[in-house]
């Protein structure tokens, strides 16, 4: 246990606006697992691989939605991220959402997820060459743009405007002072004007999406193949129940929040890492010419996203390092020893720390921290425990949206890595930002038209049709 001071405890060794990075360096001195005393409220921090092991059983440890996660609720409901295992909403959401993530549903997606990233790279294309990019700006764009048509035929348009679209400004705003909270005294007070701030983006936030349902309920849609469909029509087999408006709202809210910053930050650390590993950079531009060519007026089919197979190690391996949602949180059932000799009591809150675990040099060897997508080789993944790796966090509980991120995240950076030289002409430094997820901080970078390219046809997307047409 770190040095405490009285009453608040531990609550001062976490620097408020780098709390991960503290307890990265926590675990560095201390250990495996930590625990801290939060104004007299336990909190044990573990990051090795054979104690998370035992905390990915899920007879023992459930899902704990507490703390910051807990204050998500005040615009995530009992959606499925912020609702409790128990709670009726979340086993019918899961049985009614599970198939239209599954692998076969992510086709339907595809042209949606092609039409943004065309977006994206038709800026880029257009740029001069002394405009710069704010990657993570770009990145968020994408995330956005994509989930807002694959959830609900919205399009958020983000390479349209300057700004964010006022929804994302309104979420961002919202999660950072769910964030902000730790539960201090005279917190209410202090935080006053972002509280009050909450409440009306909330508002808008809930307004936006009710007004779509109600839309779609109304109008019924135009054959959409998007999750608010699936949600409308959906039926829970268990319960022989479907989805109530308002639960659909938080749903929707959620898999913007879940969805958005996880997978924009995603993106933009692979860009990172790829930039400064020029090795790894020239066997990804070998696969991605290899299986996509190098005419770029025809959009990557899901075949071909499916044979980027080094691209997509590439980004497993970035999410080893910097997991973008970079800790998870269980609770024993009951009273529980861990790792033969660690006492949990019944309940108490316990963070699975992935940026850490990921690191465990146990499993992952000397090199732990060092950046090698052949970590997740076939054979590699073969020889290493299961419970070692987990970016999209454990059990019933993990991502849902697992395959949906990675699908969009593989065919972006084809598509990126097809057309283009990526330039470091900040010499940037990595810096991480923390707020739910984390993020590359100020990251900038250029990107040149790479030589070579083709173009069989003047209309993006014409061969592709005609193609499919044949
Ligand atoms: C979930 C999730 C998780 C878990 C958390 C806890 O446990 O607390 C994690 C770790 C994650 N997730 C991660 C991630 C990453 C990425 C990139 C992503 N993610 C993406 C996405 C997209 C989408 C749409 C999503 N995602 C969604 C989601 C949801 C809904 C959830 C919840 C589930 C349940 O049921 O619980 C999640 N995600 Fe994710």
């Amino acid at each position: 246990m770190p040095d405490k001071a009285p009453l608040l405890g531990n609550v001062l060794s976490v620097d408020k606006d780098q709390p991960l990075q503290s307890l990265m360096d926590l675990t560095r001195k201390l250990g495996p697992i930590i625990r801290m005393d939060m104004m007299g409220t336990p909190l044990v921090v573990v990051s090795g691989h054979e104690l998370v092991k035992e905390l990915c059983d899920e007879s023992r440890f459930d899902k704990a939605v507490r703390g910051s996660l807990r204050r998500v609720r005040a615009i995530g409901g009992d959606g499925l991220f912020t609702g409790d295992t128990q709670e009726p909403n979340w086993g019918k959401a899961h049985n009614i959402l599970l198939p239209t993530f599954s692998r076969q549903a992510m086709s339907n997606y595809m042209p949606m997820m092609q039409d943004v990233a065309s977006q994206l790279c038709m800026k880029w294309e257009r740029l001069n060459a002394d405009d710069e990019i704010d990657v993570v700006h770009d990145m968020t764009a994408v995330a956005l743009d994509t989930i807002g048509i694959c959830g609900f035929n919205y399009r958020f348009n983000s390479f349209y405007r300057e700004d964010y679209h006022p929804f994302i400004t309104a979420l961002t705003n919202t999660l950072e002072t769910c964030m902000m909270q730790r539960g201090l005294p005279f917190e209410q007070t202090l935080l006053k004007r972002r509280l009050d701030q909450m409440e009306k983006d909330v508002a808008y936030m809930n307004k936006l999406v009710d007004d779509i349902i109600a839309e779609r309920r109304k109008t019924g849609g135009s054959g959409e193949n998007d999750l608010l469909n699936y949600m409308l029509e959906g039926v829970d087999k268990v319960t022989g129940e479907s989805l109530s408006d308002e639960n659909i709202r938080y749903q929707i809210n959620t898999f913007l929040i879940a969805g958005h910053e996880t997978t924009s930050g995603l993106m933009s650390f692979t860009l990172y890492f790829l930039m400064n590993h020029p090795d790894v950079l020239a066997k990804a531009y070998e696969e991605v010419d290899r299986v996509l060519g190098r005419d770029i007026s025809v959009v990557p089919t899901l075949k071909q996203v499916n044979q980027l197979q080094y691209v997509s190690q590439i980004l497993l391996e970035s999410l080893r390092l910097y997991p973008t949602a970079p800790a998870f949180s269980v609770y024993p059932y009951k009273d529980e020893i861990i790792g033969g000799k660690y006492k949990l009591k019944e309940r108490t809150f316990t963070t699975v720390l992935t940026l850490m675990l990921h690191r465990d040099k146990t499993v992952w060897g000397e090199n732990a921290e060092e950046f090698d997508p052949d970590n997740f080789s076939k054979e590699a993944v073969a020889a290493r425990p299961v419970d070692a790796y987990k970016p999209f966090g454990n059990g019933q509980r993990a991502c849902i949206g697992r395959q949906f991120a990675m699908q969009e995240a593989v065919l972006v950076m084809g598509m990126i890595l097809q057309r283009f030289e990526l330039i470091d002409h900040t010499n940037y430094e990595l810096k991480i930002k923390e707020s739910m997820s984390i993020k590359p901080d100020g990251f900038k970078m250029k990107v040149r038209m790479r030589k070579d390219i083709q173009r069989s046809t003047l209309v993006p997307g014409a061969a592709a049709e005609s193609e499919a047409a044949a």
